[in-house]
């Protein structure tokens, strides 16, 4: 029996509700499998944290989290009654100090959910987004300066460094091997000529080591529009980190709506914990009336331990939301009328009867 300790990091709005159930599920696949155990340990933080304690999460949270195999995070924020960048910013400071370089973020129309393009199916929306999550736009650099006045300005400065940038795209290539052997890195080297120009040069330097991945570049606004228009021609799309972050959004409600998207933070190297967690925010406009959509919870759980070595406990997940969307269950976002609990205790109910 292999057992794994997992940091629950809810966090806010939905967050609970939502990590609940996809406890609730891992919690059937282990008692059916027998032959893993997860023990969890609940963390307090968020907004609730905050106005307990002045923080939204401890100053040690990192000593905290280190002894853990994996986190499984909800969602941050609470936007009525704290600022969006207090929240965020021990998820930002987990990513970093743990090195989760690599944000990985499916992007699948599952079979039975409508798709929001017409004449776009299962078959064309079928890629995958990896988003740079380590450095780039989310690096806290910069200052506000003559705050108040009217020749107020702020400074935001964005960090790439090649080392960040060029194991990123191996992983992409890595990636893309394991799936239809093609790359595009997404880029702004028209307008952001540092920046995106040395992510450009990095790809020429190392594309020629991946001969058998088919790889080229596009510009963000491009991968946008061409995410609506042709999104067949996608397989493995690489973005920095801003870029990443808005293009999964549109991802989301390509792949059935953002309910249903999973994430993980990847420390591709196994040296800190990695963390795992649903695409979407913490929608406090409906948080606690048992509606939130559990699936891109349950399913970030399915790549936890599909990362922690359990791919049948994965895929048996994987199968189980295919099968329960397919059969027409649904929350509100989907056009359902299945409440939180419910829509999981249909997953529940498909557990091991589909492969
Ligand atoms: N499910 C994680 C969550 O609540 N994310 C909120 C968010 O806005 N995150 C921004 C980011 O991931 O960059």
């Amino acid at each position: 029996m292999k057992t794994f300790r997992i940091a629950l990091y809810p966090g806010d709005g939905i967050g609970p509700e939502v990590i609940d159930e996809a406890v609730r599920v891992v919690d059937a696949v282990e008692k059916q499998s027998g032959d893993f155990h997860l023990e969890y340990t609940r963390l307090p933080w968020g907004y609730e944290y905050w106005r307990q304690t002045g923080k939204c999460a401890p100053d040690d949270l990192l000593t905290v989290l280190r002894p853990f195999d994996a986190i499984l995070l909800g969602a941050v924020g609470w936007p009525e009654k704290i600022a969006d960048h207090l929240t965020l910013a021990p998820l930002v400071k987990i990513r970093q100090s743990f090195e989760q370089y690599a944000c990985i973020r499916p992007v699948k129309l599952p079979a039975g959910v409508k798709s929001v393009l017409a004449n776009k199916g299962a078959k064309e929306i079928d890629f995958v987004v990896l988003r740079e999550n380590s450095e780039g736009e989310y690096v806290d650099s910069g200052s506000r300066f003559h705050v108040g006045q009217e020749d107020e300005f702020a400074l935001q400065t964005a960090i790439h460094t090649r080392r960040g940038v060029e194991r990123i795209l191996r992983f992409g290539f890595e990636i893309a091997r394991k799936r239809r052997y093609r790359l595009t890195m997404v880029t702004k080297s028209n307008a952001q000529r540092y920046a995106y120009v040395l992510w450009d040069e990095i790809l020429e330097q190392i594309r020629g080591e991946y001969p058998d991945v088919e790889s080229d570049k596009q510009h963000a606004d491009a991968v946008a529009m061409d995410f609506v228009r042709r999104p067949e021609r996608y397989d493995v799309v690489v973005a920095s980190n801003l870029f990443g972050d808005i293009l999964t959004d549109l991802g989301g409600i390509l792949g059935g709506g953002l309910g249903l998207a999973p994430s993980t933070n990847t420390n591709p190297e196994r040296k800190y914990p990695s963390m795992f967690e649903p695409v979407h925010g913490s929608a406090p406009d409906i948080a606690g009336k048992g509606i939130a959509n559990p699936i891109a919870a349950i399913r970030s759980a399915a790549m936890m331990l599909d990362w922690l070595g359990l791919a049948a406990a994965a895929q048996t997940i994987e199968s189980a939301v295919g099968a329960a969307l397919s059969a027409g269950a649904g929350t509100p976002d989907l056009g359902g009328k299945l409440t939180t609990a419910q829509l999981a205790d249909a997953v529940i109910g498909q557990l091991g009867k589909s492969r």
